[in-house]
């Protein structure tokens, strides 16, 4: 029995000088240096710097013909987005290996040419940065350019006319009809107003090169998506002159017409079924609100547990690049394809040169054309600059630090910026990352164990009514995971009877509709090097001799073992889970063996894995033919740089980037540079809980990268994070323990926040929402 405890605290390093009052993470230290680089490296987003230059030199090129925002209109040619383009990936690696010459940094424009006359979008490249001389067609074998302009991605031009459209003949037409269904209108409406949500029509559903929309009216009280009418209409928005859109049809409560004189007209005869959907009545308590409401719970007013950083950031940030203990990687928001990390390094080894989302769809299914029609593919909507606003306190941890982009985009009249697209923050998981406790005296007596503490960037991707919480995570192990939440409103459409198998009936009017969502990420690992094998653990079963044990000739017993298959080419490594076929996924490089002769290698682990069921090849789905595999093992090419594109959610007719073609080529993939495409999804069929917004329990997706034989040992064992409990003397348990730690844990150099989020927003309101009217949007 141990009774006295005694604590010792074995110091083994000298303490650093204390900071009187410091609040812990609430202001940056010399280690974190958010701004932009004088010198950016090959991964570095493009600079403030840059940006003002390709946004000058393209502007003064005649062939482009551009015209600024302000004066842009669907018929002219204008600047839909600039990103990053990076150079060869074994230029870079010459580079940062071999120490040559950094390759030059180039930036991709795609312009809207809807001043020619066979209307385009162009994407080009230029560069030099940051003074630029050329901007070239970009040409790529597994990435059409030009467009066809059916297949631009919806731009705050286009809706800003298809909204111009609709409701001036909407209120001259039916605006009794809204006022007596609905109770609200679009126009002078004041509180009681009607707004549209748009579902594009992809060309694979119309079968032609054409442009549709369906747009859904609903109420506009928050949050719209819980709203539905029975209202929705049919656009043909083909013709890049504003002026040729029609409507094609009219749903009212489940009825079809023509236009909206047919729907005017026969309205007033007898035989129309008419719905009436009152307005609510704004309160707090309306059950698609998101304020607190209930008595409040706990009953008495305490704070929830907060992260403090004793000693300071453990993390520093220069440059874009991070380093946290023996982490290193740079990472950057493309303007296009989202969230991406490059050059991960463990230990000064590379294990990835890339980790960055490509694409976020969300099909649809209903009993209305609009739900049938919505399969949204998100890259569509620019989706760097959807990370907006993340908020301390409850999106991260409030000692997170947060990280800005700035933007050249289609409503950036010069320069965007957005001051907190990244949060970047180091937690512990309230969970061990291991521990053994030896705890009888037959049994050696000891305890050994740490808190998992990992690094965390984070974005939070706002596509209309949904949020998708996007983390790299870095442990101290040597792994890596990238993780998924999805959260935010629900899309619903407006209940009837016929639908029972497309959702439940959540609420008076709304059903919310069964979907699924899917994630592609792209994986360029590298481990040890760039000749790499993809090899499975393929696990299986087998019935061996139980003779020794039973004594009896012939008795068998079953048991599991596996075998090694090495992947050949790239057909051989488009992988489908299979219960019946369980596997490890390793990746490693021949060469590179442990002391004991076995191949050091990364193991890939989907934990997030969703079958796509719609047939191959059918309506949008080869718009998601990434989404046919949870994992496509191919060979780097310089083309093959993204998975999807954002014309993927019109372009499903003739796809701008067929996926499928980076694995039917079935190029040998032993020994060569390894790209790995992962899928993650899951089907959601909303249900009351989802009111007022959808929880990320239980939501979440994620895959990891795992080291496997890879170290001799856990990396983690280098951690001070470590407490070991030992006995004073071994022959004298009664004489105590010796607790042993690795920190100093003396001091407290800083104190928890206590400074009101009111007053760190009100230095910088912009960063939370949008309290200046941006030129260019409505
Ligand atoms: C472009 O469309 C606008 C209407 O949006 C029209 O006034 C203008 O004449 C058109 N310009 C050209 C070049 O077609
Ligand atoms: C793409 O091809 C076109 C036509 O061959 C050429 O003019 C252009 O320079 C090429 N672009 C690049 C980036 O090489
Ligand atoms: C767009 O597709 C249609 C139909 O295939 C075709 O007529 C048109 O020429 C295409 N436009 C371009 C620019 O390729
Ligand atoms: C509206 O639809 C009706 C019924 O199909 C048709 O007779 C009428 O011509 C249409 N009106 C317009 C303006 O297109
Ligand atoms: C339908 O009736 C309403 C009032 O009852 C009237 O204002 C409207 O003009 C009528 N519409 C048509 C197309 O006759
Ligand atoms: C996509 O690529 C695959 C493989 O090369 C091909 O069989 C298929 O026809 C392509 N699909 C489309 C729509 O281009
Ligand atoms: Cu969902």
């Amino acid at each position: 029995m141990l009774i006295v405890v005694i604590v010792l605290v074995v110091k083994e390093y000298t303490t650093t000088e204390t900071s009187g009052g410091r609040v812990c993470g609430g202001h940056q230290t010399e280690n974190i240096d958010t701004l932009d680089s004088l010198n950016p490296g090959p991964f570095h987003d493009l600079t403030q710097a840059e940006l003002r230059a390709v946004h000058k030199y393209i502007y003064g090129l005649s062939k482009l013909n551009l015209v600024k925002p302000s004066r842009a209109s669907m018929n002219t040619s204008y600047l839909y987005a600039a990103d990053l383009f990076l150079p060869r990936k074994e230029d870079v690696l010459a580079f940062l290996d071999e120490g040559k010459a950094q390759p030059h940094r180039k930036a991709k424009i795609v312009v809207f040419r809807g001043d020619k006359q066979l209307p385009v979008v162009e994407e080009y490249i230029v560069g030099p940065l940051p003074t630029p001389v050329y901007c070239d067609l970009y040409n790529s074998t597994a990435y059409r350019n030009p467009v066809n302009f059916s297949f631009r991605p919806f731009s705050k031009f286009e809706f800003k006319a298809v909204f111009e459209f609709i409701v001036p003949i909407i209120d001259k037409e039916i605006k009794y009809i809204l006022l007596e269904s609905y109770g609200a209108t679009f126009v002078n409406c004041g509180m009681k107003c009607l707004t549209i949500y748009p579902t594009p029509v992809s060309s694979g559903i119309i079968g032609r090169p054409e442009r549709k929309i369906w747009l859904g009216i609903y109420q506009n009280i928050e949050y719209g998506t819980l709203h539905p009418t029975d209202l929705s209409f049919l656009v043909n928005i083909n013709s890049p002159d504003p002026s040729e859109m029609f409507i094609e049809k009219v749903v009212y409560a489940g009825q079809e017409f023509a236009n909206l004189t047919d729907l005017a007209i026969r309205y007033n005869s007898s035989d129309m079924v008419k719905h009436t959907i009152p307005f609510p009545d704004y309160s707090e308590d309306l059950f698609s609100s998101m304020h607190q409401r209930g008595p409040r719970i706990p009953a008495e007013s305490q704070r929830p547990p907060q992260l403090v950083e004793p000693d300071g950031k453990r993390y520093s940030v220069h440059n874009r690049e991070v380093r946290y203990m023996q982490w290193k990687f740079d990472f950057r928001m493309s303007v296009l394809t989202g969230p991406q990390v490059y050059n991960v390094r463990f230990k000064d080894t590379r294990i990835a040169y890339e980790i960055g989302l490509q694409d976020i769809a969300v099909f649809y299914s209903g009993y209305s054309s609009l739900a049938r029609a919505a399969d949204f593919l998100d890259s569509v909507s620019i989706l760097g600059t959807r990370c907006r606003a993340l908020v301390p306190g409850a999106d991260c941890p409030l000692t997170a630090t947060l990280i800005g982009k700035s933007f050249l985009v289609e409503s950036t009249e010069d320069l965007g910026y957005l001051s907190n697209v990244f949060c970047l923050f180091e937690q512990n998981l309230g969970v061990p990352l291991r521990r053994h406790m030896s705890y009888a005296q037959n049994e050696g007596q000891w305890y050994s164990g740490m808190l998992n503490s990992a690094l965390t960037l984070r974005s939070i991707i706002v596509i209309s009514n949904y949020d998708y919480v996007i983390d790299f995570n870095f442990y101290q192990n040597g792994a890596i995971e990238v993780k998924v939440h999805s959260t935010g409103y629900i899309f619903t459409t407006f209940y009837s009877q016929e639908k029972h198998s497309y959702g439940f009936k959540m609420h008076d009017n709304i059903l919310g509709n069964i979907h699924q969502h899917l994630f592609n990420f792209k994986v360029d690992i590298d481990i040890l090097g760039t000749r790499n094998r993809y090899e499975t653990l393929d696990i299986s079963t087998e019935e061996v001799s139980n003779e020794q044990t039973t004594g009896n000739d012939g008795d068998t017993y079953w048991q599991v073992k596996f075998d090694h298959h090495l992947r050949r080419t790239e057909l051989d490594a488009a992988y489908k889970f299979n219960f019946d076929h369980l596997k490890y996924h390793l990746i490693f490089n021949n060469n590179k063996k442990t002391s004991q002769g076995v191949q050091r290698a990364y193991r890939i682990l989907m934990s997030g894995m969703s079958k796509q069921l719609l047939p191959e090849d059918k309506n949008n789905e080869i718009s998601i033919s990434w989404a046919r595999y949870q994992m496509a093992v191919t060979k780097v090419k310089d083309d093959e740089r993204q998975s999807s594109s954002h014309y993927g959610l019109f372009d499903s007719l003739l796809p701008t980037v067929n996926f499928t073609t980076f694995v039917a080529d079935d190029d040998g993939i032993v020994d060569e540079d390894l790209v790995l495409w992962l899928t993650m999804g899951l089907y959601h069929i909303p249900h009351t809980e989802d009111l007022p917004v959808t929880p990320t329990v239980g939501g979440n997706l994620q895959f990891f990268l795992l080291p496997y034989n890879y170290f001799d040992e856990c990396p983690s064992m280098q951690s001070r994070d470590a407490i070991r409990v030992d006995l004073k003397n071994k022959r004298s348990p009664k004489d105590g323990l010796k607790v042993t730690q690795y920190v100093d844990t003396t001091g407290t150099h800083c104190t928890v926040h206590t400074d009101s989020l009111q007053s760190q927003f009100s230095e910088n309101p912009d960063a939370v929402l949008q309290t200046k009217r941006p030129r260019n949007e409505f």
